[in-house]
């Protein structure tokens, strides 16, 4: 198969986007949801072109499948390369109108060429965003990470992980990114194996290293994680002490909010709503769990924590607490059975309908609500916005942009994986999983 054929094969274009009509009750159902929001004071021209604007992106490593420690299932039609990941997330922007960033993970997604990987992207409208470290595996460099890295007891393993983060800013400079992600995997596994204060230090200021090296138009984003892949103590385990560390940085360091990682019950809403309090909100990863950090769909098992997320986003947004351009938007979620495409368009359109609800909420009605101790009161404000069916409002929204009416159905329709298969192979598999 030649070149042209395939690309033959994965251009969608507009006009087979457009050829699927919404379904026979869309306009129906839009009608009435305007005219009971219009009721209740919302503008309807307002909502869709704010929730048309609500762009999240992509990470270079949910587009394979994922696998667990127990094994790996090939999907077939794993993108090979790093243009074949920007062509995915092409499909999916083309689609949704919801994305329009990747965020690359070294060294996972080194580009060859430069010139031609941001040719690639611009040519598919997508950005860069924040690049991601790897200091959690070893790829083949000089000292092991296994006993850590920005908070290894080793000088000598400190500075090879601190010149790794610096290397991925000077790779992210080079695309037009403007952000790095930390994640860091130190911790121990054992009392008595790791000195708590120390590990600390070291990291803090191996960050104060990386932080140093970033240019001044840059930011820092900071994630934590109770546990896992240790499993007694983690240098960063919680929101209290990234946001520790980034005071301790400057003001381009904040706090990034993965949704996997917290222990489970865990008011993740509070957390955010303290954040913004401080301007240290960095961003979010978003996916979902039942256990722990599961990686599941977004909105899968706990849409109404989501919701009641993007109320305090919403709220904190436009109180002036942060601003709401400030906040990097991410999915991080990495599938061991379901098609990765279909399970980004399902968490794009969860994100997407949480954010349009947390936009009808009556703000003032809260407050009061709130002050006059209206328990009851406040509870229906929120359940009154969180049961209303917003689908056809982000559906419009999306058309409006030139997405599709129903991306999974289009798709599914277009048999884009059958082709992304037939180009790729079946046992093709995404770099870095
Ligand atoms: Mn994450």
């Amino acid at each position: 198969m030649t070149k042209t054929e395939n690309q033959q094969l994965m251009n969608i274009t507009k006009s087979q986007i457009q050829a699927f009509e919404p379904d026979e009750f869309h306009e129906r159902s839009l009608a009435i949801l305007s005219e009971k929001l219009e009721k209740s004071g919302l503008d309807i021209t307002d909502l869709i072109s704010k929730i048309a604007a609500f762009q999240i992106a992509i990470p270079s490593w949910a587009l394979g499948a994922g696998g667990t420690r127990f094994g790996r299932f090939s999907i077939g039609g794993e993108p090979r390369n790093l243009e074949e990941k920007l062509e995915d997330i092409g499909i999916l922007a083309q689609l949704t109108k919801k994305t329009e960033a990747v965020s690359l993970h070294i060294p996972w997604d080194i580009p060859e060429d430069y010139m031609q990987i941001k040719a690639k992207a611009e040519s598919l409208g997508l950005k860069f965003d924040a690049m991601n470290s790897n200091t959690f595996q070893d790829y083949g460099q000089k000292e092991s990470y296994k006993m850590g890295s920005l908070g290894n007891a080793s000088k000598s393993i400190r500075d090879q992980a601190i010149a790794h983060n610096v290397e991925v800013i000077r790779i992210g400079e080079k695309i037009g990114s403007k952000a790095l992600t930390v994640w860091l995997a130190d911790g121990s596994n054992f009392p008595g194996q790791a000195h708590f204060r120390n590990s600390l230090q070291w990291t803090i200021d191996s960050l104060k290293g990386i932080y140093r090296e970033m240019p001044s138009d840059w930011k820092l984003l900071l994630e934590y994680k109770p546990y896992e892949p240790n499993f007694y103590h983690t240098i960063i385990p919680d929101w209290g002490t990234s946001s520790l560390i980034c005071s301790q940085l400057g003001d381009r360091a904040k706090v990034l909010v993965d949704l996997g990682h917290h222990l489970p019950n865990t008011n993740i809403e509070q957390i955010v709503a303290t954040l913004m309090h401080q301007n240290q909100l960095a961003g979010f990863h978003f996916n979902d769990s039942k256990y722990g950090d599961d990686d599941l769909t977004t909105g899968s098992i706990k849409p109404y924590q989501l919701f009641l997320i993007f109320c305090e986003l919403v709220g904190g947004a436009s109180d002036g607490a942060q601003a709401w351009d400030s906040i990097s938007w991410m999915i991080d979620a990495s599938h061991n059975v379901k098609d990765p495409l279909e399970d980004l368009i399902q968490a794009l359109e969860a994100i997407a309908i949480a954010y349009a609800k947390a936009l009808l909420v009556d703000r003032s009605k809260l407050e009061e609500a709130q002050n006059s101790g209206d328990v009851a009161g406040a509870q229906e404000i929120l359940q009154a916005a969180f049961q209303t069916d917003v689908r056809s409002l982000v559906a419009e929204a999306r058309m409006q942009s030139g997405g599709a009416a129903d991306p999974l159905e289009v798709y599914r329709s277009l048999k884009v994986r059958e082709n992304l298969i037939k180009e790729r192979g079946t046992g093709s598999k995404a770099t870095g999983l």
